[in-house]
């Protein structure tokens, strides 16, 4: 198999931890494109369980990890995350980590922003993981930020310095706060500089030896189709493209990189933060989705909303991104409901759809139609073959197929790296 490609196809934590662990063990090299540290994968291997925001998953199994230009990077937390690893045991050193040049750093004046805007939007609050990632992608795109190659610098600073706090100074005190503390973030800067600098490399270069040697190259993404910039439930999204096509962007790769997009998808749906959710659920239904399913947020702990599967979204996402397969996890949270549902269209006052419309308002006024499909007594817990699914099971798993217009490559039926099962 040569290069693979792993995101989300709905609003994130679709188990994308255990899919990219489970293929990161034959992988060559595990690649960051975008994102920060709002991510949030739980890896459980054997009887350890790891839980990454920031470092590629391989890190975990000492497989080389990069992290791209892409990914916004607060040094603070890779130092913290790093650290925590190595109290488990887990190698993380320069020949296995990796960390892009290029990469824009997270600031504590961004997560300061990212708090300030979300307490102050009343109705029109994100949602957001507060850690600053939408402001830190808007100083790169602004041409402000500072980068990771700038902590080699920092006697050069003060030009960088000037132009990102005249807009930040302009932009706190629209909140009432101070101007930017510029001798303290210089140190904070110089503190943590050789510590990120250990692992700065112009990662483009590995690539580029991994791709000529045919080394196959493992891409992580963060969040889901659904929170991308351009394709998401916009403004109810993250400030990255979370489709596969960044990953030659987000690394330093050309647009043929990506190889097989392997979508992860949940046999239901969830979502943390605010925005539109046809087919959440607020009645029992939706409480044991989310019970069964433990649905809170592995970085912020946030208990996520729930609700039947919706085939029209995730189609949708399959399209815009470019999905080659999808697996599908936690089927075995469906386990034993007497009817499953699943959603094949959307009607506003009267018209059918059978796409997401654009727009926040109609996105939030849109009836979910449900099909329903009897459900299943016997448990898929566990199962490693298709022989050990029941058959309502299988056929539920084949009408998502044929909605989302998208083969099913893997299915996850636990928490555990050998419960899978390969479809062919
Ligand atoms: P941000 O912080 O600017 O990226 O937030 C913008 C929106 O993106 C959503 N978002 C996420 N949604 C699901 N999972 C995410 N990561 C963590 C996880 C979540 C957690 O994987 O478990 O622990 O709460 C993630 N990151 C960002 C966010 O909810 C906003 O809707
Ligand atoms: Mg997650």
């Amino acid at each position: 198999m040569g290069n693979v490609t792993v995101i989300g196809a709905q609003w994130g934590d679709e188990g994308k931890g255990k899919i990219v662990d489970w293929l990161a063990s034959r992988a060559d090299c595990v690649v960051r494109f975008q994102g920060g540290h709002n991510a949030g994968h739980t890896l459980v291997v054997g009887d350890k369980v790891y839980k990454l925001s920031l470092l590629p998953s391989g890190i975990v199994t000492g497989t080389l990890s990069i992290i791209g230009n892409g990914v916004v990077l607060d040094p603070w937390w890779l130092r913290e995350e790093v650290e925590k690893l190595r109290g488990q045991g887990v190698r993380v050193e320069p020949d296995v980590l990796r960390i892009a040049e290029t990469c824009p750093l997270i600031l504590p004046i961004h997560r300061d922003l990212d708090a300030l805007r979300e307490d102050a939007s009343g109705a029109g609050k994100i949602g957001t993981t507060r850690r600053g990632i939408g402001p830190a992608y808007e100083d790169k795109v602004g041409r402000r930020a500072i980068r990771v190659c700038d902590l080699a610098h920092l006697d050069e600073l003060d030009p960088l310095l000037d132009r990102l706090c005249a807009h930040h100074d302009a932009l706190r005190a629209g909140f009432g706060k101070e101007p930017v503390d510029r001798a303290r973030l210089k140190n904070d800067l110089a503190e943590i500089a050789d510590f990120v600098l250990q692992f700065a490399r112009p990662v483009w270069v590995d690539l580029e030896e991994a791709r000529s040697q045919g080394r196959r190259i493992l891409f992580e993404g963060a969040q889901g189709v659904l929170l991308d910039v351009d394709h998401g439930t916009y403004p109810f999204v993250t400030s990255s493209n979370t489709v596969a096509g960044t990953t030659g962007s987000g690394s330093g790769m050309g647009p043929g990189a990506a190889g097989f997009v392997l979508g992860i998808v949940k046999a239901y749906t969830t979502r943390v933060g605010s925005g539109p959710f046809p087919t959440e659920l607020d009645d029992a239904d939706g409480q044991r989705l989310g019970e069964r399913g433990h649905e809170f947020g592995t970085v912020t702990g946030r208990q996520r909303r729930c609700g039947w599967f919706d085939a029209v979204l995730v189609r949708q996402s399959a399209a815009v991104s470019g999905i080659t397969g999808i697996a599908l996890t936690k089927i075995d949270v469906l386990d034993g409901f007497e009817t499953v549902k699943i959603c094949v269209g959307y009607e506003i006052d009267g018209k059918r759809f059978d796409y997401l419309p654009p727009h926040a308002a109609d996105q939030a006024r849109v009836k979910p139609i449900y099909e329903e499909m009897p459900g299943w007594s016997d448990s898929t817990a566990g199962a490693r073959s298709w022989a050990d699914l029941p058959a309502q099971a299988i056929k539920y798993i084949r009408r998502v197929e044929e909605l989302i217009r998208c083969p099913v490559a893997l299915v996850s039926t636990s928490p555990d790296r050998d419960d899978t099962i390969l479809v062919r």
